[in-house]
């Protein structure tokens, strides 16, 4: 399988803040280069950067404003005379006005995220940039008859929504590759998310579509990260309802309660009929992850990329989370392994 990589994530590396302090971010430029570095050892398949791509192609899943805020958000924050990252310390919630953009750049970085997650640093839009014209140039290899291909993505994209950045997202590459595929003429195209996060960003992103079928395996939104989307009865709006699937599931699960919702969300992508299928690769349902509260083995991993493979539709995987670097490596290449060796190549 061909991984599409990009040497610019390293530009973005940044803070969080973790028990009342500023630290550097679990989702940090390590993680990336460990991947790519068990990619070689296995000898997964050839590695490609990426190429560059018009931004009309992030804007078909984020609005123009969202685009170009982020553009300019480290230059505004400059020119206050900060050098640390840019964080959101102000929210539009309730009644408070979401109408207007507000003119300064800490209103901006509120009026623009979900949480205080996604740091703006110097690096950070070149590193986005990058990140999503390394997931275009995967897709396109899909979409050039592949059976299989892997975008080695970083920073990941599934919190960021149409118009919102958070938890360490901030382009969605996910959707950015899934709205390429239905604008190159695709009928149907799915994805499954399998980050232990929910993906609030791709869901927000497709809700009122019926084109893209978006499902969702998780943490349960009432114990976990992002709390406030990921709920069994939310299936979509409009035009979208019924194209939208979410599977919470309680902290502690393992492997065989997790491969029942697996297999039910396969289940209904398969009646979806999609040309394409995207794999938002979270491996941080690791038993050993550093913020997330799944079970799974390094071995399970294998056996999540063989019931992919399972449903015989083209397949993008798209890196997403994952914070125990130690076996980072492992956990996301045994799902291309697994997916590898179960499929049937066109
Ligand atoms: C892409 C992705 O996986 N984003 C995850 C963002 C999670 N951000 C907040 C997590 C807070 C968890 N805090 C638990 C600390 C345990 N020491
Ligand atoms: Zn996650």
């Amino acid at each position: 399988m061909l991984t599409v990589f990009s040497p610019n994530h390293s530009l973005h590396h940044g803070t969080e803040l973790k028990d009342g302090a500023v630290t550097p971010s679990f989702e940090n430029p390590q993680r990336a280069e460990m991947v790519l570095s068990r990619v070689r050892a296995t000898q997964l398949g050839e590695i490609v950067s990426e190429r560059e791509f018009d931004r009309g192609c992030y804007v078909a899943a984020h609005s123009e404003r969202y685009v170009r805020f982020l553009e300019n958000a480290w230059s505004e924050w400059e020119v206050t005379g900060r050098q640390h990252d840019a964080l959101p310390l102000v929210w539009p919630v309730g009644d408070l006005a979401k109408s207007q953009e507000p003119g300064f750049i800490d209103g901006k970085l509120g009026y623009y995220s979900m949480d205080a997650g996604a740091p703006i640093t110097a690096g950070t839009w070149e590193a986005v940039r990058s990140s999503a014209n390394v997931a275009l140039t995967a897709i396109e290899v899909i979409l050039a008859g592949a059976h299989g291909a892997f975008a080695l993505c970083r920073p990941p994209g599934h919190h960021a929504a149409r118009e919102y950045m958070g938890g360490y997202c901030y382009l969605n590459n996910a959707a950015i590759a899934a709205q390429h595929c239905i604008n190159q003429g695709a009928s149907r195209v799915a994805i499954l998310d399998v980050d232990f996060h929910h993906g609030n960003g791709t869901q927000d992103i497709f809700y009122d579509q019926a084109d893209v079928f978006f499902a969702s395996i998780h943490g349960d939104p009432r114990m976990c990260y992002p709390y406030f989307s990921g709920n069994q009865d939310e299936t979509g709006k409009g035009a979208g309802l019924g194209f939208t699937a979410n599977y919470p599931l309680a902290k502690g699960t393992a492997w065989e309660t997790y491969r029942d919702a697996l297999k039910t969300a396969l289940a209904r992508i398969v009646e979806h009929k999609p040309d394409q299928l995207i794999v938002s690769l979270g491996v941080d349902t690791f038993k050993d992850d550093p913020i997330s509260h799944f079970l799974l083995t390094s071995d399970d991993f294998l056996s999540m990329g063989a019931l992919i493979a399972k449903a015989g539709i083209p397949t993008l995987f798209v890196m997403e989370g994952g914070y125990m670097v130690d076996d980072i490596g492992v956990n996301a290449v045994n799902t291309l392994i697994g997916f590898e060796n179960a499929a049937q190549p066109r």
